[in-house]
Formats: structure tokens, C-alpha cells, sequence
């Protein structure tokens, strides 16, 4: 295992004591100017407006990072939001999530009340997290420089070599990798995206465009979970550094059924 320090820089910028801007990462000392620079500028010229309060973390890993594979990605057709909220329902209930539980995450979602961090939802329905405002952030997370190389070339084939889309990869991998962590889903809050996803173990990353009208300014995200300690748990979201090492197969748009038939081949 290599001996060398790795760093997690951290970046949350605001507009007026509102979010408009996060990245993050794990580096080496060598790079640690680099990316210190590139999410400055970043977060000077977000989408949703210029920073005015940049707060950058730069912090020695006192624990080597846990190397892990990303996620499949595919994508699927969605062509509305009560489309994409059907693929939802039907895949996160094939991993035993109760409907009722997705409901109401839909509909927290799309309530307008943003949270930094994601909530977590048992698979009944109970939200779980201690802090029902801020939700759960997930921190600690990176890919190797290697492992960034090959994700740009296979996303770039899709049309998709973007930050949004990385970031989301690398940390719905990370959450998965925890027993607990049934499920996920995702909208983003950026009133100009409108694709959000799904994660499970079984089925990867799901893609599912058109989660959302143009324009709402809201979103968020969730895990479902089950069997074990929250506090352990979160305690693996925010301490556990881990990096992906090696990209799994990132695919253009399928059907539901693909998805349903190939889950075993994976
Ligand atoms: C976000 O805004 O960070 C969430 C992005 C979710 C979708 C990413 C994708 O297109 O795969």
C-alpha cells in the first residue's frame, strides 16, 4: 500500500449566505496549489452567480484512503418527471425499499426546503438523520489521477465529461460501498439541470433526465438505509477517505428492461 500523504481539499462557496458552489477531492502534496486554484476559480464563476464567501479546507488523511471501483453508469430515457418518478419507484423497490418511503422522498424533494446534506431515509419511511435541516454531508472522497483519465475518456464518449456528472459517480460509490446504504436517489438543486439518478448496488448509477422542470431552483438527495447504527454510518460518510481506482462501464441510454436483465451480468 502506498505510503505517501494524501490530502481532502474541500471547497463550499455562497452568494449572500446562500450556496451556489461545492467541490472536493483527495490529492497529493504536489497538487495541493493546483487545486486550490482551480476551485477558487470555480467558485468565482459558478452558473448560479460569483462567490462572495469562499471557504477552502485543506487537511492531511491521517488513514490511507480506501481504494474502490466507481459504479457502472447508464442512463435511461426519461422523458418527463412522472417518468423518471416511475423508473424510481421500480427499481429502488426491487432492492426491497417500500414504496412509501420513495413517495415520500419525492416529495420532500420537491418541497422547496434545501439541505446541505442528504437525508437519510429507512426503508419504511422514517427519516433517520440527527440534524432534519442540514441533513448528512458526505466528505472524504476522491478518484486517483489515473482513474480520472479513463472516467473523461469513457464520459466523453456519452457527452457527459463534466464535474456534475464525476462528482455525483464518485460519491454514490463511496455510499454504497456501506452495507447500510440501500439506495439513492438525487435532483439537483442547479435550476438549469434537470437530470438527477439513482444508485444501488445492483443496478449502478442510473441516469434519469428530466427528474425535474427547468427553472425550480430546488433538489437534493437521499440515502435509504437499513440494518445497523446511524451514527456508524454517518461516521463512514464523513471520516472514511476513500478513492476510486478503476472505472466500471459507462453506457449510453438503455430501457428499464435492459437494466432489469443485465443487473447479474454486471
Ligand atoms: C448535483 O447537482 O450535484 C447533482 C447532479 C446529479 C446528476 C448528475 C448526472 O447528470 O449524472
Amino acid at each position: 500500500m502506498s505510503k505517501r500523504l494524501h490530502y481532502s481539499i474541500r471547497m463550499r462557496a455562497a452568494m449572500s449566505g446562500v450556496h451556489i458552489s461545492g467541490a472536493e477531492g483527495i490529492y497529493e502534496k504536489n497538487d495541493i496549489i493546483k487545486m486550490v486554484n482551480e476551485f477558487t476559480g470555480r467558485a468565482l464563476s459558478h452558473g448560479k452567480g460569483r462567490a462572495d464567501e469562499i471557504r477552502l479546507t485543506v487537511e492531511e488523511l491521517k488513514t490511507s484512503p480506501v481504494r474502490i471501483p466507481s459504479f457502472p453508469l447508464r442512463t435511461l430515457n426519461t422523458r418527463n418527471p412522472e417518468a423518471a418518478k416511475k423508473a424510481s419507484l421500480k427499481i429502488l423497490s426491487s432492492v426491497g425499499i417500500k414504496e412509501r418511503a420513495i413517495e415520500e422522498v419525492f416529495e420532500s424533494l420537491n418541497s422547496g426546503i434545501a439541505m446541505r446534506g442528504a437525508m437519510l431515509m429507512d426503508i419504511e419511511g422514517v427519516r433517520l438523520e440527527p440534524d432534519l435541516l442540514r441533513g448528512v454531508r458526505v466528505i472524504r472522497m476522491g478518484i486517483t489521477k489515473k482513474a480520472a483519465a479513463e472516467l473523461s475518456r469513457k464520459l466523453g464518449r456519452l457527452g457527459l465529461n463534466n464535474n456534475t456528472v464525476k462528482e455525483a459517480l464518485i460519491l454514490a460509490s463511496k455510499v454504497h460501498r456501506h452495507r447500510m446504504v440501500l439506495g439513492e436517489l438525487c435532483i439537483s438543486d442547479d435550476p438549469n439541470y434537470t437530470t438527477g439518478y439513482i444508485a444501488t448496488r445492483t443496478h449502478g448509477y442510473i441516469r434519469l433526465p428530466r427528474i425535474k422542470k427547468r427553472g425550480v431552483a430546488y433538489g437534493g438527495r437521499a440515502f435509504f438505509i437499513a440494518g445497523g447504527e446511524v451514527k456508524e454510518l454517518i461516521k463512514y460518510l464523513q471520516r472514511t477517505p476513500v478513492l476510486i481506482n478503476s472505472i466500471k462501464s459507462c453506457t449510453g441510454i438503455v430501457t428499464l428492461r435492459e437494466i432489469f436483465e443485465s443487473k447479474s451480468r454486471r
